[in-house]
């Protein structure tokens, strides 16, 4: 079928400078999100991995598609123009350079709040013409894309048997939920095309984990994305530009008392073409006191973390480095 032929995704590893050839979509565990056996594979796969691909998501092919456009069109207007949407402090525009701290990458992005009032922040210059229009095209796809989510967490919970189905998906739906969106473009990297530097400017996100509690990802077809296994090996993940990719964040492995991996990732640059990702980060609100569920503790099975709330993790993300082990600060020793 489709989703077993083998894809195969030609990268230039900036590590080692050596092209590799990548198959890894037997790796990769696939979740038909239609079929019954669907929750225990998602739960296998976030304590395997922390990563998994959905396929029969649910999310119209139409809401993906106009924000594709949409996406395309802003990145393609001069700097001088998207750079009014900037600095990403922290929702907006921003171009290399990641975070606070000193991270670059080779992107620029958007940061975008849920709920937001587009008319009212500097995007409206951007999007000057018809600010309205990309509100309700992103609206759209957001809805569509929390909804595949809370599905999935949904699942999530059915598969680990805990009884209130809703334990985890209730704190996206919370009309509080610091959830955020994100628009990446990796143009081509033109030094890499001609083999020139072999260095971590090539990268183009560099590795970290996400702090959130799950974040959907759809790209266009360029390759890019890789993910760190237990092992601390790195593997390619071919795209695929109908399928979302799923990963687990560092607040839902302290949920699950380190049962589900909050998965390391990076995103490699391209010599040749263009990368587009869009990523919904599933948050809990501010307040939200981030344990492991007691329903999920054996016998007398402690906490791995020291109790703390969103906010608290949040403040403390935003202080630290991209390739941080952010957790390592909240860990009981
Ligand atoms: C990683 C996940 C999300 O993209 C993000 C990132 C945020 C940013 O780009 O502003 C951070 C990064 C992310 C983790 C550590 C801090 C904050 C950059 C950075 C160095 C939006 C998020 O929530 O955390």
């Amino acid at each position: 079928s489709k989703q077993t032929t083998e894809q195969y995704s030609y990268i230039r590893n900036c590590n080692n400078n050596k092209t590799s050839t990548f198959s890894t979509n037997g790796i990769i565990p696939v979740v038909d999100l239609t079929k019954p056996e669907a929750k225990n594979l998602i739960v296998k796969a976030c304590e395997e991995f922390g990563f998994f691909k959905v396929i029969n998501h649910g999310v119209p092919m139409e809401a993906i598609s106009k924000l594709e456009s949409e996406a395309i069109n802003f990145f393609s207007l001069p700097y001088n123009q998207k750079e009014k949407a900037g600095p990403p402090n922290p929702f907006g525009y921003g171009n290399k350079q990641i975070g606070l701290n000193g991270d670059v990458g080779w992107v620029e992005y958007l940061l975008l709040k849920n709920n937001q009032d587009y008319n009212s922040m500097r995007l409206s210059s951007v999007f000057g013409q018809n600010p309205e229009k990309f509100r309700c095209v992103l609206n759209d796809y957001m809805s569509a894309v929390r909804k595949m989510g809370c599905e999935i967490l949904e699942m999530m919970a059915e598969g680990l048997n805990i009884e209130e189905k809703n334990v985890f998906s209730k704190l996206l739906k919370d009309k509080e939920s610091d959830s955020i969106f994100r628009l990446n473009h990796y143009p081509p990297c033109p030094e890499m095309a001609l083999d020139k530097k072999n260095d971590e400017n090539m990268v183009g996100f560099g590795e970290h984990t996400d702090p959130q509690i799950i974040s959907l990802l759809r790209s266009n077809n360029t390759s890019g994305l890789q993910i760190c296994l237990r092992d601390k090996s790195w593997i390619s993940v071919p795209p695929d530009y109908s399928s979302f990719f799923i990963n687990v964040g560092d607040s839902l492995q302290v949920m699950t008392n380190g049962r589900f991996r909050s998965v390391r990732h990076r995103v490699l640059a391209n010599g040749y073409d263009s990368r587009l990702s869009m990523i919904y980060f599933g948050g809990p609100p501010l307040s939200e006191k981030i344990a492991p569920l007691p329903c999920l503790m054996k016998g007398k099975e402690e906490s791995l973390y020291k109790e703390f709330t969103w906010f608290e993790y949040k403040k403390s993300a935003y202080a630290s480095r991209l390739a941080d082990n952010r957790l390592g600060h909240f860990e009981r020793i």
